[in-house]
Parts: structure tokens; C-alpha cells; sequence
């Protein structure tokens, strides 16, 4: 395969995943991308997504061009089947934020009763803020008492078998949103006559009534579908990943603004490195936790070491790039391009966004490959349980693991691209205001004046069939250019670190107004809010926006993007975006074409219904102007 030719090189655009390219090609080592021609042509049924197998009848598939049938085995239509897998991979997005959120939850339990005694309650001031807003009380109790409180109020989120919404999105949800649903549902069973439900109950039972209306002879109505698929993404939005951002940063801390470096760089040739990666920030800050300990540090030294050096990758180096300052080794297709420097003592993963490829990779390295989670095992690889109540023995455990294998490290074969860029990060909503004095008014003011035009939250992944970081880098400067100011989460976050964009100079590429607000605040044209779960943060600005104006989110010049989502975790965000009243630009195509009834309500109904729809593009300055326009037009509507 000869992709890269002249400096030029169609996987990406990053300058250290090119020197790791060539050295791949050159050694002949698999990757994303030679998997990926491996597929061609991939099933385009599986593109539209016409296609079903959820019964032994099938698998059915409609070709929505008209030739041959146009109903499965059981009659369902391409909508049906477009609109079941769409509910199914917004179930799956939700589920997976969720489960982490109700982790977090479980061990704050844990702490503020006492049986876990590896964990501690990092930010009683954030404590107390999230239970002032829960409505706990909080005067005269002890912080275990509180916590506690906070715990509980968490978990019945998963659990309550009530009709009435979810108490954290009843208690974070701007007024006019939570209103606006509400009367949705209303409408919605007025002049159907049927039940169509948007405010999420419980976040467990959104997911489970997606796989039970999606079983063979249930839910056929596109609309219903869709609905329940917006219910059950925004029980992740305002529910599962809210709750794990929320109560991360009780127990871990909750971010500051801080410089760190990004890129392949961060990797010390004298040093064991340990990589973090995946999406779980309780295992993972523990790890860099230990590796300061005299414990571990003796021991890196005894094997001639300088120190252990832990990097990050993906969603947890987010997390303990933000809260711990740890250096970003990369973003989803930098984790093949890690492991072949060679000097990655160990590769530690919790769950999510990992590629079970890489068990092979690190076999022909010394690297160990480090699995930690009964929900991600992968064959090949070292597992190593992780046990929240062990959390300190486990850490240092995974971390001698790492250090013993340093001596093994063929020093001949290591090759590490000297690339970083310096990243201001650690922009949760609690920071942006302090930043602006304590209240969102002055941002406010801003918009209003036309300083700044709008805001533009964009997140997500690398997707292979996207050059890496391309589109997130061009839309980015694109907007910034245009005076809107972004901000994010995720991959998008690490594309945009490694690319400068979030360093202080990086306000030269920005518009005169948006310039001049960076140079007054000493902050960079782009914003890093944190991991895939810290979108929560990106709608609790929006909320703080909404509340403080008295308006709906719908009614804000906010846009959102994806212009690089992989996976069905960016289903889910996107989803519940949209179904907060914000539009969002998706790039590359999701499974729904097939479904000419499903692209409707998304990309046009949901704007009046909601407030928030979807648009597919892919080009990048094409994509800029679209949501330039629709802030444009949003500022309009407010006469601004
Ligand atoms: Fe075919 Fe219907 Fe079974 Fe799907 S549910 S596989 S469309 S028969
Ligand atoms: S890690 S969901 S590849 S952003 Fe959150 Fe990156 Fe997408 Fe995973």
C-alpha cells in the first residue's frame, strides 16, 4: 500500500502519525488503515442501513434504489429497519456512558460510607454544589453524610421504576427545555392518541425498552423509534455522563486550567512509559497516582529508568490530562502508532474505543498489553483485574508490570517522533466562569455585541474512512476564523491540541473579535471541556446560557459537529444534542439514507419539533458555512 508519497500522506495529517506510518509500512506492521482496504467495497445495505437480522428469518435487506423487495421476510419496511438500528446504536452509545457514570456513583457510595478507603472525597466545594443543586441539604452534615446523598440520588437515576423524569435532568436541564419536552409528550399523545415519551425515567429502562421495542414484532413506526432513541440519549446526556463527570470531579478532583503537552512526543526514550487508555478515569488516575509513589520510583530506578512516565490516549488520557496535567500521547488512531515506537512499557486499558488489534501489535514488541476490565477482555493480551476497593495495590501492581518489562525494551527499534504541542486545557463550565468573573454575562455580552458570533461544541473520534484529524482540524479554523468560538470534547479535543490550536498563538488564526476576547482573558480560540462524558459540560454551558437569558437552548447561536464519529457512543451524543435543541453537522454518513421517512424527521422535522436537527456534510469549509449560517440565523431570531 503506497499512501504516502511527497510529505503527503491520505491517513492523516498529523506529523508524528506520518513518521509512525512510513515506519509501519516500512516493517510491514497491520494497521486501521490496511485493515480498512483489507473491507473494500463494505456492504452498502450496511451503509444505508437496510438491513436486518434481528430474527432467523433473516437476514432481510432492501435496496432503497427499487430494485428487488421492498419488505423484509415479516413486512417490515427500509424505515423500520433503518429506524431499529439507529434505536439500537443509540442504546448501546447511552448504555456505555451510563454503566460508567453508574460506576462512579457506586464508589462515591462506597467512600461516603466508609468501605472504600483507597478513594476520598477530592472537591467537597463541588460536593456541595452538585447537592445544592439536587436540592440536598447541606448545612451542618459531615461530608460523608452529603456524599452519601449524592450517591443515592445518583443511582435511583438508574433505577427508579417511577414515570416521572430522571432527578438529575429535572434538576440541571434548563426550565424552557425541560418544558418543551414535556409539552412535546403532551402534543405528541393529544393528537396521536398514542404514548410517545421524550423525558427520560430511569436511565437502565431507556435502554432495555430499546431492546424490547426492537425485538422481532414490536416498534415498527419510524417515529416512535426515533423518538425513544432521542429519550434514551438524553437519559445518557443528562443522566449517565453527567452523572459520571459530576461525581468524577468530587472524587478525583475537578479540573483547572492548566498547560500540558500533546502528541507522540510525551514518551521518554529514558523512562518507563505507561500508557493509559480507554475511558474510565477512577483506574487511570489511580495509575498516575502510583507512579509517584517512593515504592515505584525505586523500583524504575533499580532497572536503570529515570522515572515512570505515564501518558495518555483516547478518553481516560483526557480525563487525567485535565485533572492530573499527564501529558497526551494521542487520539483513537494514534493507539496502533503508540505501541510501534517501541517504547511503551505498557499499555493499559479499561474499556471503550480500544482495538482488540492491538493485542497482537504489542506481541511483537515488548510492551505489555494490559486488560483491567471484565467488560473488555481481549485475547492476546495480560489481564489484570481491577478492583475499586484494591485500587492502590492494583495500581502499583499494573505499573511493576510495565517496569519489569522495561529492561526487555530493544532500544534499537525505538523510534519516537519528537512531536508536541503545548495545550492550555481544563475548561469545565465552573473555570469559563470563574474566568469571566463568576457569571455567564459577560459571554453573554459578547454574543450579543457580535464580538464573538456564536459557539461551536464539536466532538468525537477519528474514523479511518476520514483522513485522521483532518476535517477536525480544518472546521476548527474555519470557525475560529469566522469569530465563533469553539470548544469540545474527546478525540476532537486531542486532534486539536496536537494541532496547536489550543495553545495561546493559536488566537492568530481567529477572527478580530474572537482575537481580541483571547488576548483579553489569556485563553486559547479553542476550548478543551474534557473526555466523550464531559459533553455533559458542554450542556451545562448551554444550560447556564439558557437559564440565565430566560430562553431555550434552541434559541442560543450554538452548533455542534462530529466530524470524524466512529462509534455508537457519537450516536448517542449527537442524539441527545439535537434533542437539547442543538443542530449537529455529522460527517462521515450515518446508517440512516436507506430510510427516507428516518432522514426526514432527523435532518428536517426535528427542527421544529425540537429545536435541533441533523445535517450531513463532507467538506469541511462547506460544513463552516452551514453553521455559520445557522448561527447566523439564530441570532437573528433573538435580534441580535
Ligand atoms: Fe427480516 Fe423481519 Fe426478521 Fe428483520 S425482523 S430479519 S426484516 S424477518
Ligand atoms: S475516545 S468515543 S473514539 S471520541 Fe472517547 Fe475518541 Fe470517539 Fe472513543
Amino acid at each position: 500500500m503506497d499512501q504516502a508519497r511527497n510529505g503527503h500522506d491520505s491517513r492523516s495529517i498529523d506529523p508524528a502519525a506520518k513518521e509512525m506510518l512510513r515506519i509501519a509500512d516500512r516493517e510491514g506492521y497491520a494497521t486501521i488503515w490496511e485493515r480498512y482496504e483489507q473491507q473494500q467495497p463494505q456492504c452498502s445495505y450496511g451503509q444505508l442501513g437496510t438491513c436486518c437480522r434481528i430474527c432467523s428469518m433473516g437476514p432481510c435487506r432492501i435496496d432503497p434504489f427499487g430494485d428487488g423487495p421492498t419488505r423484509g421476510v415479516c413486512g417490515a419496511t427500509a424505515d423500520t429497519m433503518v429506524a431499529r438500528n439507529l434505536a439500537r446504536m443509540a442504546a448501546v452509545g447511552s448504555s456505555s456512558h451510563s454503566d460508567h457514570g453508574r460506576k462512579v456513583a457506586l464508589l462515591l457510595k462506597a467512600v461516603a460510607n466508609g468501605s472504600n478507603t483507597d478513594y476520598h472525597i477530592a472537591d467537597p466545594d463541588k460536593l456541595t454544589a452538585v447537592a445544592e443543586r439536587l436540592g440536598i441539604p447541606t448545612a451542618g452534615r459531615s461530608t460523608a453524610e452529603i456524599a452519601g446523598d449524592v450517591a443515592a440520588v445518583a443511582i435511583d437515576c438508574f433505577g427508579n421504576q417511577g414515570e416521572e423524569p430522571i432527578v438529575f435532568m429535572e434538576k440541571y436541564m434548563p426550565k424552557k427545555r425541560f418544558q418543551r419536552l414535556r409539552e412535546l409528550e403532551e402534543t405528541l399523545y393529544r393528537t396521536t392518541g398514542a404514548k410517545t415519551g421524550l423525558l427520560p425515567r430511569a436511565i437502565d429502562r431507556e435502554a432495555v425498552d430499546i431492546l424490547h421495542r426492537t425485538h422481532f414484532g414490536c416498534d415498527h413506526d419510524p417515529l416512535s423509534l426515533v423518538a425513544q432513541s432521542v429519550r434514551c440519549s438524553l437519559s445518557d446526556g443528562w443522566g449517565g455522563s453527567l452523572i459520571a463527570t459530576e461525581l468524577q470531579d468530587i472524587l478525583l478532583g475537578s479540573p483547572i486550567i492548566r498547560p500540558v503537552k500533546a502528541n507522540l512526543g510525551v514518551l521518554e526514550a529514558e523512562s518507563v512509559n505507561v500508557v493509559v487508555h480507554g475511558h474510565e478515569p477512577i483506574l487511570s488516575a489511580k495509575v498516575v497516582e502510583m507512579a509517584q509513589s517512593p515504592e515505584c520510583r525505586a523500583a524504575a530506578e533499580a532497572v536503570g529508568a529515570k522515572r515512570v512516565n505515564v501518558v495518555g490516549l483516547c478518553c481516560t488520557g483526557n480525563e487525567v490530562l485535565l485533572r492530573q496535567g499527564v501529558g497526551m500521547a494521542g487520539n483513537e488512531s494514534h493507539s496502533e502508532l503508540a505501541i510501534m515506537t517501541g517504547a511503551v512499557d505498557a499499555m493499559v486499558v479499561d474499556v471503550q474505543c480500544i482495538y482488540p488489534a492491538l493485542a497482537d501489535l504489542a506481541s511483537c514488541f515488548h510492551t505489555k498489553f494490559v486488560t483491567t476490565s471484565e467488560q473488555a477482555k481481549i485475547p492476546g493480551a495480560l489481564h489484570i483485574q481491577f478492583e475499586e476497593h484494591e485500587a492502590d495495590a492494583i495500581a502499583t501492581r499494573i505499573i511493576k508490570t510495565a517496569i519489569d518489562a522495561f529492561p526487555n525494551r530493544n532500544k534499537a527499534r525505538v523510534y519516537i517522533p519528537q512531536h508536541t504541542s503545548t495545550a492550555i486545557v481544563g475548561f469545565t463550565v465552573e473555570e469559563i466562569l470563574k474566568a469571566l468573573g463568576g457569571t455567564p454575562q459577560p459571554l453573554i455580552d459578547l454574543i450579543v455585541t457580535g464580538t464573538i458570533k456564536g459557539v461551536a461544541g464539536i466532538v468525537g473520534c477519528n474514523n479511518v474512512k476520514v483522513q485522521q484529524d483532518f476535517f477536525h482540524r480544518t472546521l476548527t479554523e474555519e470557525l475560529i476564523k469566522r469569530d465563533i468560538l469553539v470548544i469540545g470534547t474527546g478525540c476532537w479535543a486531542i486532534a486539536a491540541a496536537k494541532s496547536g490550536l489550543m495553545d495561546l498563538p493559536a488566537r492568530e488564526l481567529a477572527g478580530p473579535g474572537l482575537q481580541a476576547v483571547c488576548g483579553q482573558l489569556g485563553i486559547p480560540p479553542v476550548l478543551h471541556m474534557g473526555s466523550c462524558v464531559d459533553c455533559s459540560r458542554m450542556l451545562n454551558l448551554a444550560g447556564a446560557l439558557a437559564d440565565h437569558l430566560q430562553v431555550d437552548i434552541s434559541d442560543l447561536p450554538l452548533v455542534g459537529s462530529a466530524p470524524e464519529w466512529t462509534t455508537e457512543k457519537a450516536v448517542a451524543i449527537g442524539t441527545y444534542f439535537v434533542g437539547s435543541g442543538i443542530p449537529v453537522h455529522l460527517w462521515p454518513l450515518p446508517p440512516i439514507l436507506g430510510g427516507p421517512q428516518v432522514t426526514k424527521i432527523l435532518t428536517s422535522d426535528a427542527k421544529d419539533v425540537l429545536g435541533g436537527w441533523f445535517f450531513v456534510e463532507e467538506d469541511p469549509k462547506a460544513t463552516a458555512d452551514r453553521m455559520e449560517q445557522i448561527i447566523m440565523e439564530r441570532r437573528a431570531a433573538l435580534g441580535i
